[in-house]
């Protein structure tokens, strides 16, 4: 069992396991950073229920401090991103090349664990869980190895730490899971690090129209800034907003995401979509124990719900990739970054995610 350091140091590693084997705790000292995201958010509000005591965290880069038996893909020294949908090549949906919910996604009944039914961490002698099989805010932590990608060793921890979770999300919802095509129109519900990402992904397809939708006029700055040619707060409106949109755009939008996490904007987010074609994407995390309720008829004409997580990328293949076309400037991460805080101070990123202040705040060891 691995013990958490019961004081914070200023180092952070990634040590991953293959087997069941007592990690080696080494002083392998590097820089790394994770971003706040807002499912860490959801746990600590109950949104996403999770077992307690938990170390949450999963949009992260480091440094490989040691590996275990049988562990290939990476040795100590490399970068790495931890991958919270993992990708271990063998279930299933790994073998599909339609999805990339790995059967081995730490979610469900044994939410929490190693995939070997495991914690690996312990505080006072009491097992800690883990968090979607990354779990960051620690320094270091222990990943599966198929949770964790080797990326280009050039590459700022800082701002990659993002590919981690947020820009991947966002990014892949428009260009893996919708398929945005050019010349579309898309309304974006929900404008933080992946509703953005969202915009990015969209502009990038080639869409003519892309709306972006927050009760938070603040975030709309941003959003025209990376793609967003309408900005609508819901709040201005005396009537719902998937009828304003649908107003908006001639009778409703080819694609819509929601991403914010509540039940009235997915509904919202698939009642804007034009029928016949139409394609409504949910990101945001559904809250636990809440159901929909919606008349069937928008599906029956022709509308399609789905889902995304990480925005549909077969992670291990996909992020080294993802940080390559970074590295060649294919997209941008620092209009995302708004905070950059020593570690330390997690309780102010926090703060400043619930008050709408910030996108991402990256956290530095
Ligand atoms: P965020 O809190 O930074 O952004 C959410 C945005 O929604 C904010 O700008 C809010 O102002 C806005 N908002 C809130 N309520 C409304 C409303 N009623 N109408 C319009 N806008 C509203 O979150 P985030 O960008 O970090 O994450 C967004 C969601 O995506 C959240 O539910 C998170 O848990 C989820 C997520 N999903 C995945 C995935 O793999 N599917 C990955 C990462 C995050
Ligand atoms: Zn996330
Ligand atoms: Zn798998």
């Amino acid at each position: 069992m691995r013990t958490i350091p019961q004081t914070l140091s200023l180092t952070f590693s990634i040590v991953c396991h293959k087997t069941d084997i007592k990690a080696l705790h080494r002083n392998f000292h590097q820089i790394v950073a994770t971003g706040i995201c807002r499912s860490d958010d959801h746990v600590v509000s109950g949104a996403l229920v999770m077992p307690f005591p938990i170390i949450l965290g999963h949009e992260a880069a480091g440094v490989v401090e040691s590996v275990g038996q049988g562990v290939t893909s990476v040795k100590p020294g490399d970068k790495v991103i931890p991958l919270f949908v993992p990708q271990c090549g063998e279930c299933k949906s790994c073998l599909s090349t339609k999805g990339n919910l790995c059967s081995k996604t730490d979610l469900g009944s044994r939410a929490g664990l190693m995939p070997d039914g495991t914690t690996r961490f312990t505080c006072k002698g009491k097992a800690v869980y883990h968090f979607l099989g990354t779990s960051t805010f620690t320094e270091y932590t222990v990943v599966p190895e198929s949770a964790v990608a080797k990326i280009n060793p050039a590459a700022p921890l800082e701002k990659v730490c993002l590919i981690g979770c947020g820009f991947s999300t966002g990014y892949g919802a428009a260009l893996q899971t919708a398929k945005v095509e050019p010349g579309s129109t898309c309304a974006i519900f929900g404008l933080g690090g992946v509703g953005l990402s969202v915009v990015m992904g969209c502009k990038v397809a080639g869409a003519s129209r892309i709306i972006a939708v927050d009760i938070n006029k603040d975030k709309f700055a941003k959003a025209k800034q990376l793609g967003a040619t309408d900005c609508i707060n819901p709040k201005d409106f005396n009537k719902p907003i998937h009828e304003v949109l649908m107003e908006m755009t001639d009778g409703g939008v080819d694609y819509s995401f929601e991403v914010i996490g509540r039940t009235d904007t997915m509904t919202a987010a698939l009642a804007c979509c034009h029928s016949n074609y139409g394609v409504s994407v949910i990101v945001g995390v559904p809250p636990a124990a809440q159901n929909i309720t919606f008349d069937p008829m928008l599906l029956f004409t022709g509308r399609s719900w789905k889902g995304s997580v990480f925005g549909g990328w077969k992670s291990k293949d996909a992020v080294p990739k993802l940080v390559a076309d970074y590295m060649k400037k294919t997209f941008v991460l620092d209009p995302l970054i708004t905070h950059t805080l020593p570690w330390t101070k997690i309780n102010e990123g926090f703060d400043l995610l619930r008050t709408g202040k910030s996108i991402r705040s990256v956290l530095t060891f």
